[in-house]
Order: C-alpha cells, then structure tokens, then sequence
C-alpha cells in the first residue's frame, strides 16, 4: 500500500511565498521518511487555477486567467527543486485529463441525488461582476475594490446537498478521533459541524473561468470542488499509461493550515461520500508562520523570500529551520534574526562541529578507519530505540518533536566528546583501545543521527554519510549498532559560518 501525502494546492493569482514552502518542506519530510520506511510513497502538490481571485487578478493585469496561470505555475513549480522537494507529480488544475474527471465525479455526485438546482441570493458587485461574501463587505455595504454600493441579486445555482451529510460526518468525528490534528482543529470542525451543516453552492453561472457544468454549460463548477478533487483526479494521470488511484487511494495526510480546515475537514469529507469514495486518513493542520506577529500573505510586504534564504544558507537550513523554530502544529513568529541565531548555535555548532571533530580525529588518529567493534554500552542504551520513537512522532505529524528528539542525541554526542577527551587519550599509549572505542562509538553516534536527520537535511546529510563511507539511508539503518562505517574521508564545513551575515 502507498503511502499518499498532499499538500495544498496553491493560488496562482500570486508568486510563492515562504507559507507556501513551509508546507511543501513538511510534506517533503514525512516523504523522505516514510521512503526511509521502505514504503512506496506518492507525493503531490500543485496549482488551483480556476476561480475568481484568479480571474480578478489577471483581469487587473489587463491578462488572460490561463496566462497568469501559466507565469505562476511555473514559479511555484521552479521554487519545488529550490528547497529539495521530492514531489511525485505537480498538478494543475487547468489540466485537461483533470476537468474532465472532476466532470466525471461531480455527474456521479448528482446521479446520486445530492445536487439541487436553486437559486444562490447575495450581495453583488456591478463593476466586480460578483458577489462578494458578507465578510468581505466594507462598512456602508461597499465594494471593498471598487468603494461602489452592493446591490442584492440572485444567481441561478447547483447546489451540494451539504445537509444530507449531518449525521454520518458527525458519525465519522466520533468513529475516527485522528481524522482531524491537532485536537483544536479536531474541535473546531466538529462544532461547526455540529452548528447545523446548510447546502452550499456547487456551481457558478457568472463566472466562466472554471471547469464546465457537464449537464449544463452556462456553469462552472464552483472552485472550491475543482480544487478539493485534484487529490483524486491526480492519481488517474500523474502516470503515463499508468492509473495510480486502487494503488493509491485514499491519502494518508493532507497537511494543511487553518485558513482551509472547513473546505477540508468538513466538505470534502461529504464530497467523498456522495462520490462514494473512501476518506482520508489524516488531516494535519499545521500553524502560520507569523513575520513579527502578523500573518503573512501576499498582499503584505513583509515576507521573508524563501528564494533569497535559500540562495545564502541552502535549502537545508530553511527546512531545518522552519521546522524547528515552529512547533509544527502551532503558529509561530519567524525571523532573519532568530534564523539566523540557529543556522549558527545549531546547525553549525551543535551538528556542523559534531561532524567536523568526529571525522577530523578519525583521520587524525586512526587514518580514517574505524578498528574497534566495540561500542560504548551506555551510550547505545541513550540510542536504543530511538528510531522507532522518531518514526511515532511522525505517525501523528509531529515533526517538531521528531526533530528534538534526534537533536538531543546530537548534542549528547557532542558531551561525549567533552567526557572522554578523545584527545588525551591519543597521548596515552596504553589507553589506544579506549580511544578506538570512543571514536567508534562516535562515529556510529553521528552516522545514527545523521540518517535520522536525512528527511530535514538530506543534502547535508548525504554529504555526511558520504563521508563516513557510509551511504546507506533506511530507517532499519538508523539503528545505534547497525553499523556500516567505511573509510572517512575528510569533507569541508557542513554549515559554513561565512555564510551567517557580518554586519547587514
Ligand atoms: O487556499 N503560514 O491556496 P493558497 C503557513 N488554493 N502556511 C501558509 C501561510 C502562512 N503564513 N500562507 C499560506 C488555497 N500557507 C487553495 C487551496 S487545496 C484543495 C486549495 C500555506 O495559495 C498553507 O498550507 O491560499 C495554506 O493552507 C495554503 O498555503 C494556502 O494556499
């Protein structure tokens, strides 16, 4: 069975930002570390290209949707080898083979009884040529574009029996107490839910940049259903010749953030339903990534590029440090200061020196060869069972807590050190066998951890294990004691401290 990770897909009305590499790194993560499992991983992310902020982006650019759609795939889709994302396909929803299977899924909704013609009644734009929702009114009922007075008027609608799902979605929040994380999230679903589930608008007639109505095009479908369905339709194309979907349906995690909870953890489960579809497993909520306490988005100019950060310190030390800084779950204040403070307490002194020290003495006192099979007994009890406690965390998507759990072994590996003085050891004759030991255990400390580290950091790690003539990457491998060394060889600094800013 595969294991089947989502990220969201992404408006094109704007160019990425880091909220948006932030969830394609975890979702990179939990990739690489399932692979690690030995299990067969599918891997997707992409682009939700209908809808009217599209649309009214492009038409404010004096453009067509599909040109602004295309300019803006592309730079999500250039940003995913930039942070060493391993995503299996990238979809976009201007795919054909994808409209026409959001067509065919939507039809066996209605064949199903659970789409209603009505008409949809709300407050319209004239000079928008929308309605806008009633949260996004200005005071005085104005258009908050065009400062222009709303008029009420109706539109003609298909509408998604919502309703019809009450019971069995608040059946499913009893049955399956994970489906939604963290617990507040969970909550927050289930008591909207629990408000009374109204039907919702399937279709648009206004709008036409979307995916026709295949029982009657003067619709589109509403994008929100386009959007949710690229999940399922991927599967079916992501292959040449191949379709993916009995291999691969249904996802393992949708990692999300709380902007899209309702869409996902209430919607689309009902979609599922009445397509007679299997759910998901898991619904991840992680946080915001907060810039000095506000959200971040595109219409702020505050954004720490993801580019820029990436172009300086590489994309292991975004991905570390994202991952690290935030509790995954939790929102959390991001900046180039406190970035930057870990990029060097951290990675290039607690794990950069680690490394450094352990294959700069191997090579000064043993020639790069590891002669001992002894390890230190009471060093491996601190490493017993660590993998299996990493790979708990990230069954429940706790990535932070994964990530602390491997770096205490790193910064007890570096105490290690400071406790045996592998250098005055060297300068004791009779202690040589103690030293092999020490640097045995050492080095098989780093490699465990390193291989651990490999979903955050797997460029540097690559390069670690490389140098411990040591390649291999399954999570089996991990294991203090599993062994491998082969002949270390010199490399340079991991995490560079020139690349840390003097004084800009
Ligand atoms: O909502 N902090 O697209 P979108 C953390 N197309 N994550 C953030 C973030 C921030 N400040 N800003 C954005 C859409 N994200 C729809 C989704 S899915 C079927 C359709 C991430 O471009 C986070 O994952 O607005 C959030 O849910 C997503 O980007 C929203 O991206």
């Amino acid at each position: 069975m595969t294991f089947y990770i989502t990220t969201p897909i992404y408006y094109v009305n704007a160019a990425p930002h880091l909220g948006h590499a932030y969830t394609t790194i975890a979702a990179d993560v939990m990739a690489r570390h399932h692979r690690q499992r030995g299990e067969e991983v599918f891997f997707l992310t992409g682009t939700d290209e209908h809808g009217e902020p599209v649309a009214d982006a492009a038409h404010a650019l004096g453009i067509e949707p599909q040109q602004l759609a295309d300019r803006n795939a592309a730079r999500f889709e250039a940003l995913l080898p930039l942070l060493e994302a391993t995503n299996d396909f990238f979809i976009r929803t201007t795919d054909a083979a994808h409209e026409a299977r959001v067509q065919s899924v939507l039809a066996r909704v209605r064949d199903n009884g659970f789409v209603y013609q009505g008409t949809y009644e709300g407050w319209y734009c004239p000079r928008c040529a929308d309605f806008k929702p009633e949260n996004e009114i200005d005071p005085g009922n104005l258009c908050p574009i065009h400062h222009v007075e709303l008029t009420r008027e109706q539109e003609d609608s298909y509408f998604f029996k919502l309703s019809a799902f009450q019971e069995r979605l608040e059946s499913l929040y009893a049955e399956r107490e994970d489906f939604v994380a963290p617990r507040s999230r969970y909550n927050e679903a289930l008591s909207f839910i629990r408000s009374g589930l109204r039907d919702v608008p399937l279709t648009r007639h206004r709008l036409t940049w979307g995916v026709q109505v295949p029982w009657d095009h003067d619709h589109v479908f509403y994008v929100w259903f386009d959007a949710l369905l690229n999940y399922y339709t991927a599967l079916s194309y992501a292959r040449e010749g191949q379709d993916l979907t009995d291999a691969t349906w249904p996802p393992d995690y949708h990692l999300i953030a709380k902007d899209i909870l309702r869409f996902h953890a209430v919607y689309w489960p009902a979609l599922l339903m009445a397509a007679e579809l299997e759910l998901p497993e898991h619904i991840f909520v992680h946080g915001y990534l907060l810039m000095e306490g506000e959200k971040m988005s595109k219409s702020l100019g505050n954004v720490l590029d993801p580019v820029a950060v990436i172009e300086r310190f590489g994309a292991d030390a975004l991905r570390f440090y994202l991952l690290r800084e935030v509790p995954f779950g939790q929102d959390g204040t991001v900046s180039t200061l406190a970035f930057e403070t870990r990029y060097e307490a951290e990675l290039a002194n607690d794990l950069g020196n680690l490394a450094s020290r352990t294959i700069g003495m191997l090579t000064r006192y043993r020639d790069g060869v590891v002669s001992s099979s002894e390890l230190d007994t009471s060093l491996a009890a601190e490493f017993a069972g660590l993998p299996q406690r990493v790979a708990a965390h990230f069954d429940r998507a706790e990535l932070t807590l994964g990530l602390e759990e491997i770096w205490q072994r790193v910064r007890r590996l570096n105490r290690y050190v400071e406790e045996q003085t592998p250098w005055r050891l060297a300068s004791e004759p009779d202690r040589q066998g103690d030293l092999d030991r020490v640097l045995a255990s050492l080095a098989e400390g780093l490699r465990s951890v390193t291989v651990l580290l490999w979903p955050y950091l797997p460029g540097s790690c690559e390069r670690l294990l490389a140098a411990l003539g040591a390649p291999e990457l399954s999570l089996a491998d991990a294991m203090f004691g599993a062994g491998g060394i082969g002949r270390v060889a010199p490399i340079g600094p991991l995490f560079p401290k020139e690349a840390a800013p003097s004084d800009d």
